[in-house]
């Protein structure tokens, strides 16, 4: 274990009024720190209490005031979340109990936290690699339940299971090519050879399998960009606020209502949208909102989706028309037939050419919006891979598709029977990436950078 000099602290709840709030302790010195601001109602201090048992006692400040009654647990190293010995304080959720408190553990010698830092030592102290850290960051931060699940599972190492049996079979090439450089007079049997030629053509079809659910990956994330199009008042934004559950923008019976494009995430059918309301297209001589459309066309070149909303009681306007070459940019695309309260002049079956799906809803009665979400679903389907299995970060999928190349380049040269410190070069560059992976063998600049994402107290 890798001992740091100093023993760290933070408010490890939120800073908000709630039931409990906890202060965290991490470091060599936790305990003597813990027994000058922690008092068992016992009367037997803290340090001499078992390991992860909870003990009711005072919390006291410097001058032995008492800032709460509350229970307090310890873990001793190597068994901690940090690798280290740490302490963690359940107060109740006042966050000017907790600020008191966390001045009463630095008095007592501990200092300030970073961001991540608790993190930081779990993976310095080696308690998890570096693709269960970040999992960790993006439990915290995932908005979906399947975001979170992919999260959880990943947070359990499932990233790096499909890798390393990948390193383990590169090492043993590796090993043996070395051999073979070193002692002139050995060789690699022909079966041997082409035993590893398998091993490498398996690894290759694991890793791109791996690599393929990086696009779903992404939409976990941060969400599906997608863009609400339509002529004016055809109802664009009542939709927005009908799928966010509130009235974000503003609806009137005015067309040219909505001006600027509005942003917002919301779930649909289990998929996170990054959903854009546009002002609505037409041809017209007004300057703001001749700016504004020029703005819905912007939204619409960016989208992986669109929403083409269409008023259900009218016949196709040559606006309309437009709207559906527009919607034409976006890689899938769904036609919305609205206000499907009022007598129809549309038919679905007139949209099946240009659109994936074809919805009939009312946004303003909200009927037919399950609809709309399933059409969602069917569109972005998730992988069927185990939870976890689901690669959302851009560092992982830059590692594996570097590992991917130099696999690929080594296979050719094993085939091609190029000389073994080809081969050589090539199985160690596929290391390297793997390595980085897991934080074996990635900069510590790198590092730093994952790290400072997370919150204090983590
Ligand atoms: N009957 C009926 N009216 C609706 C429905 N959805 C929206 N409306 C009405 O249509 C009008 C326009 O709605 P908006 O949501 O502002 O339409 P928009 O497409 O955002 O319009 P612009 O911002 O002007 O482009 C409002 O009066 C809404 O109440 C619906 O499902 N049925
Ligand atoms: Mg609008």
């Amino acid at each position: 274990m890798i001992s740091h000099p100093d023993t760290i602290a933070a408010v490890a709840t939120g800073n908000v009024i709630s039931a409990i709030g906890i202060l965290r302790v991490s470091g060599a010195d936790t305990l003597s720190v813990i027994d000058r601001v922690f008092f068992p109602l016992s009367g037997k201090p803290m340090s001499q209490a078992g390991n992860r048992q909870l003990v009711y006692g005072a919390m006291k400040d410097a001058d032995g005031a008492v800032l709460d009654l509350c229970l307090c647990t310890i873990s001793r190293a190597p068994n901690s979340y940090t690798g280290e010995d740490t302490a963690e304080l359940q107060c109740h959720g006042s966050p000017t109990v907790l600020r008191a408190g966390l001045q009463a553990l630095f008095a007592a010698g501990a200092r300030q936290a970073l961001a991540g830092e608790f993190s930081r030592r779990a993976f310095l102290n080696g308690r998890m690699d570096l693709t269960q850290a970040e999992a960790v960051i993006d439990l915290i931060h995932s908005e979906t339940e399947q975001a979170a699940k992919n999260a959880a599972g990943q947070l359990g190492g499932a990233v790096l299971r499909q890798a390393q049996p990948v390193y383990d079979l590169l090492r043993d090439i590796a090993s043996h090519f070395h051999a073979v450089i070193d002692y002139p007079e050995e060789d690699i049997p022909e079966f041997q050879m082409r035993a590893y030629e398998q091993g490498i053509s398996g690894a290759i079809g694991r890793l791109e399998r791996l690599l393929t659910t990086f696009d779903r990956g992404k939409v976990l994330r941060s969400g599906v960009p997608a863009v609400i199009l339509g002529r004016p008042n055809v109802g664009k934004s009542s939709l927005l606020n009908a799928l966010l559950g509130y009235d974000r923008a503003i609806v009137t019976e005015i067309p040219g209502t909505t001006r600027d494009t509005l942003s917002e995430k919301c779930e649909l059918g289990g998929v996170l949208l990054q959903l854009e309301d546009t002002a609505g297209v037409r041809d017209t001589a007004d300057t703001v909102e001749r700016l504004g459309v020029d703005r819905s066309e912007q939204a619409a070149a960016r989208a992986a989706l669109a929403l083409a909303v269409f008023e259900g009681s009218e016949p196709l306007t040559e606006d309309d028309r437009r709207v559906i070459d527009l919607a034409k940019q976006c890689g899938k695309r769904i036609a919305i037939l609205n206000k499907s309260d009022l007598p129809a002049a549309l038919s679905p079956s007139d949209f099946a050419a240009d659109f994936d799906a074809v919805c009939v809803l009312s946004a303003k009665a909200q009927t037919g919006l399950e609809d709309l979400g399933d059409a969602v679903q069917a569109l972005f389907p998730m992988p069927e891979v185990p939870a976890g299995e689901i690669l959302t970060n851009a560092r992982h999928a830059d590692a594996i598709r570097r590992a991917l190349e130099s696999l690929r380049a080594m296979l050719e040269a094993m085939e091609l029977g190029v000389t073994p410190d080809a081969v050589l070069t090539e199985a160690e560059t596929a290391m390297a990436a793997i390595g980085e992976l897991t934080g074996a063998s990635v900069r510590e600049d790198i590092t730093d950078r994952i790290f400072e994402r997370f919150c204090v107290g983590k």
